[in-house]
């Protein structure tokens, strides 16, 4: 690792210095040749500051990546306190380097280095106050809510003989999956959101910390510094976000409107207003951001498909062998295997003797090779399809691995998300027989699309919502006091959800969900599924596939997993539309992909909703 970027820098300097001698043909007083005169800066040195920055970012990006996959793998007090600990010296780093970076703005420089100066700044998603005592709380602050989210439990009113008392978020996933009993399915979807309700005080500190840090880098506040990840201004991000919603606005209505007419057909309309919201307990998943566990209310054929979680079970396949069928594919498209300290040192499920972060991550602890992911693997589709999520960040980090550090990420956070889903998009029928999963490949009939709906276009407006509420919460217009509030109009306002009891300000619905404690932004999931999409689209014709999108699997496509890997490589060195362009074509986010794969169910969605009054 170390050689590498030593190698990179020293060209750096040397091609800065080259083509320094443009600018020594401007009427400039100073030659970068000749050195500094008293107080301005040189492109050489920008180069020397940013190979130094490359190299010190590096040491401790790799020291923080060690100490929270051990917090994550281990939530006790020393971890959570050693944690805090690197966190608040990284966040000094970055901050003093991006305040020194500000001497080269007037300094004409090459792309390449113009943009990692511009990168220092983007470098955090927390960049935390100048004044110490300030960074070691707001680091304390977000340690505190990761572990509280961590170790969140909740235990039964009454315990129901012979099962467990007190449950993990896993094991009410498990109850939120399989269970129709409305009492039930609201308790724990309640009993969950308990965890989050001393978090509230924590969540408003560091929302006033955060914004102080963002300000000092010259952002509006924390969602300014989101919002400029993308090679364009925050507000031209806002409405590039609505623009893609209101593109698939009405598939997800229709979406909608079907599984609300199914649900009072289970639950009755005393529980399911007709022509009202969802309640969110009764959608099968705690945040309500995906529905596949609906699928057998919902679905639109009784027999065919294929129930890949009774596959699964079937052939007896363990946590380890899912892990091997994703990084199979990966081989298949012609990409390494993975490290054998991948196998050895990432965990794959719950320890039994201690509280750890089990929503899945990947990880390359070293920035070169030391790739992990960290899951509670259960034996089901879910859990298929993260783990080749899981996979495409390792895939993606490792292709990035010889750029300077500041390039080391995807062209934007979506490309990071999008990347494995667009592998699980290639699970098809044919694929799980060539793999040996199945024996026989079921005739095709909508089913698979419809599992697929419910778990891609019920997830848009959540995706969306997410940083609309936090957005607003940076900015001020959502106050401390209207927190839940707030939380719940963006909810029935995008995605038609409403809570089956009343949800006051005495309690902190947002903190129950994983990204907002951890302070990670959301925005790229939703940008991942619509991009996933775009990647799928041309990666099918890379692979000469003709027919329906739906049906095409790239499993064995060498050529689309090269042209897949170049635009891995490109990482964060380019602006992402250059990145879009070298694997698409295109220039441009757009959802017309994600609704060419959908458009057979689109068609019949609306015929089954002919009559029913849809919207909310
Ligand atoms: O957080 C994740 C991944 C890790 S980056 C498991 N996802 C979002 C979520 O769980 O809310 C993937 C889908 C959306
Ligand atoms: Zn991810």
């Amino acid at each position: 690792m170390r050689i590498a970027t030593t190698l990179i820098s020293i060209t750096l300097v040397l091609s800065v210095t080259l083509s320094a001698g443009a600018s020594c043909q401007q009427p400039r007083p100073i030659c970068p040749k000749i050195g500094t005169v008293q107080g301005q800066a040189t492109v050489a040195e920008a180069s020397r500051f940013l190979a130094a920055v490359n190299k010190d970012l590096l040491a401790l990006w790799i020291k923080q990546e060690r100490m929270r996959w051990v917090q994550a793998t281990n939530l006790t007090h020393d971890t959570e306190i050693l944690v805090a600990k690197v966190d608040e010296e990284v966040m000094e780093f970055i901050g003093r380097k991006a305040m020194e970076a500000n001497r080269f703005d007037k300094v004409k420089l090459p792309a390449a280095m113009r943009r990692q100066l511009r990168l220092i700044k983007l470098a955090q998603t927390l960049p935390a106050p100048a004044d110490a005592k300030e960074r070691a709380e707001l680091a304390t602050k977000t340690a505190k809510m990761k572990s509280i989210y961590g170790k969140g439990t909740y235990c039964w009113k009454t315990p129901r003989p012979g099962k467990k008392k007190c449950l993990s978020l896993g094991d009410m996933y498990k109850v939120l999956a399989k269970s129709r009993n409305p009492d039930e399915l609201l308790e724990v979807w309640t009993g969950w959101r308990k965890i989050s309700v001393p978090m509230r005080k924590v969540f408003k500190r560091y929302v006033e910390l955060g914004n102080k840090g963002a300000q000092s880098l010259g952002f509006k506040d924390l969602g300014g510094l989101w919002k400029s990840y993308y090679d364009m201004t925050p507000a031209a991000f806002e409405k590039e976000m609505d623009r893609l919603w209101l593109q698939v606005m009405p598939l997800y209505k229709d979406l909608h409107c079907h599984v609300r007419a199914k649900l009072v057909a289970k639950y009755g309309k005393a529980k399911v207003p007709e022509k009202g919201p969802l309640p969110a307990h009764l959608l099968g998943n705690m945040w309500g951001q995906e529905w596949t566990n609906l699928f057998d209310l919902v679905k639109p054929q009784l027999g065919g498909g294929i129930d890949l979680d009774r596959v699964l079970k079937a052939k007896k396949t363990d946590p380890l062998g899912m892990v091997r069928y994703a990084e199979a594919f990966f081989v298949s498209l012609g990409l390494d295997k993975l490290p054998k300290t991948f196998w050895k040192r990432s965990m794959f499920t719950k320890p039994r003797d201690r509280d750890v972060v089990c929503h899945a991550s990947a990880w390359d602890i070293d920035y070169k090779d030391d790739l992990r992911i960290k899951m509670c693997i259960a034996i089901n589709t879910k859990d298929f399809v993260t783990i080749h999520h899981e996979l495409g960040h390792n895939y993606y980090q490792r292709a990035y691995n010889n750029l300077p550090t500041l390039f080391q990420n995807s062209a934007n956070d979506g490309f990071h998300e999008a990347l494995g889903d667009v592998i699980a998009l290639s699970v098809t029928g044919p694929y799980l027989k060539k793999v040996g999963l199945i024996g026989r490949v079921p005739p095709l009939n909508l089913n698979p699309m419809m599992r697929k709906a419910l778990e891609k276009i019920a997830f848009l407006p959540f995706g969306l919502l997410m940083d609309k509420w936090r957005w607003g919460v940076f900015s001020g217009r959502i106050k401390p006091g209207e927190y839940n509030k707030a939380w719940w109009s963006l909810r029935l306002k995008y995605q038609g959800i409403a809570p089956a009891t009343p949800r006051g300000e005495d309690h902190f619905d947002p903190g129950a969900k994983y990204h907002i404690p951890a302070n990670v932004p959301y925005a790229r999931y939703f940008l991942a599924a619509i991009l996933q999409f775009q990647f799928h689209r041309a990666l099918c014709k890379i692979a000469g596939h003709k027919g329906p999108l739906s049906t095409c699997s790239i499993y064995d496509n060498k050529e689309a997993g090269r042209r897949l890997n170049a635009m891995m490589k490109m990482g964060l060195s380019k602006p992402w539309p250059e990145a879009l362009k070298a694997l698409t074509g295109e220039t441009k986010m757009d959802a017309s992909a994600i609704l060419d794969y959908f458009k057979p169910l689109h068609e019949w969605l609306k015929k089954q909703n002919k009559g029913r009054a849809c919207g909310w």
